[in-house]
């Protein structure tokens, strides 16, 4: 295991918080419907200040085996105990926590705060330390599923009025060509991409190549995430990129999916691989392969996308992202709203992940707190 530096820091506390964030239209995906964001936050405490992050763990074990009650029980059981055992700096948090297998989303948000806390000690930006190349970044927007193509078309129609630069349609068996086939006729070449999360098989190939004609950006994770070889044989009978998303789980998968022909565009998410350095990681494995690759969301309140957004101003992300206005999501997101402008949302540049919850925000929305401390 790597030493620590003598940058290393004792984290005296870890604060384990679940807040709940009504979704302003419920968010309905082959794998099931969202009404809310019940969202963990740590905070941790360390000799040299706080540090703040979003566990992104969804509310049901559905897109992947995590969610956000195991997440928790991870880090109470196994995961914060390593964090608090002795100092620690964020090269070295996914090391230190390597022997836990498994619950990148837990891991993924120690390292964040450990990141948050060292660099606002430092007065640095999180998307400076990454290596961000942009101030803003481009948004796009993620559809549910609808009950009817006019009702969806009229969600759209916001979002395009609201200067979204491109769309992604979630899809489905029964819920694919319809929708593609309307959404070009109402608003023309506007940029779209769909996301079936693994909702098809191979025996789906026809279907899937009915959507050619539609010129899409992308078909994201349209088959199982366990299989790389099927998704290397979809590429060759269809015309529309394939993208992998759940299936890309770090940086060493992501070069054996590019190598095996899996995919031609990569979706990006920290929580998916661990964090923040295996996502540049990631990112770095795109860029050498000529990959395209976006950041991806799971419905983060402002804490989370804050730093998305610096982890998608790096050089590599060349398509837009799931970041949306903290509107798309909330009427009160738990920091100050991050608002859409000429469909680009700001790079925080403040230190750490550039923004704190608004204290009393985070007190009303805030359902229970637990706190770890070293035994
Ligand atoms: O804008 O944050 C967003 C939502 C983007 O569609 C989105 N996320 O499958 O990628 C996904 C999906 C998701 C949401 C997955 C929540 C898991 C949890």
């Amino acid at each position: 295991m790597p030493n620590v530096t003598d940058d290393a820091m004792r984290v005296r506390e870890i604060e384990l918080r679940r807040v709940r964030l009504p979704l302003v239209r419920p968010f309905r995906t082959a794998l099931g419907t969202d009404h809310e964001r019940d969202a963990l936050i740590v905070r941790i405490a360390t000799d040299d200040g706080e540090g703040w992050a979003e566990c992104v763990a969804p509310r049901e074990p559905a897109y992947s085996p995590e969610w956000v009650g195991g997440a928790q029980a991870a880090i109470r059981e196994f995961l914060g105990p390593l964090l608090l055992e002795r100092p620690v700096d964020s090269g070295t948090v996914a090391a230190r926590l390597a022997r836990v297998k498994g619950h990148p989303m837990a891991k993924a948000a120690l390292e964040t705060a450990v990141l948050d806390a060292e660099l606002r000690a430092t007065a640095t930006s999180l998307a400076h330390r990454l290596g961000a190349v942009r101030t803003s970044v481009e948004c796009g927007v993620a559809v549910g599923i609808a009950d009817s193509v006019a009702e969806l078309l009229d969600e759209i129609d916001g979002y395009v009025t609201a200067g979204y630069r491109r769309v992604k349609l979630k899809i489905r068996p029964g819920w694919d060509v319809e929708p593609v086939a309307a959404f070009r006729k109402r608003f023309g070449d506007v940029p779209l991409q769909v996301d079936a999360n693994g909702a098809y098989t191979l025996a789906d190939a026809t279907a899937l190549g009915a959507l050619d004609e539609f010129g899409l950006l992308l078909i994201e994770q349209p088959l199982a995430e366990d299989d790389l070889a099927a998704h290397a044989g979809l590429a060759r009978l269809i015309e529309t990129p394939i993208c992998l998303d759940e299936s890309i789980t770090s940086a060493r998968v992501a070069r054996r999916a590019i190598e095996a022909g899996a995919c031609s565009v990569i979706c990006i998410k920290p929580g998916r691989v661990g964090g923040y350095l295996e996502a540049v990681r990631v990112h770095d494995v795109c860029r050498e392969h000529d990959v395209a690759a976006w950041c991806g969301g799971m419905l983060e309140t402002g804490l989370g996308r804050a730093a998305n957004l610096a982890l998608a101003a790096l050089p590599g992300f060349t398509l837009p992202g799931d970041l949306s206005a903290s509107a798309r999501y909330f009427t009160r997101d738990l920091t100050a709203p991050f608002v859409l402008v000429d469909g680009h949302l700001p790079v925080p540049s403040a230190p750490g992940i550039g923004i704190a919850p608004e204290p009393d925000a985070l007190r009303d929305l805030t359902t229970s707190i637990e706190v770890l401390v070293k035994p």
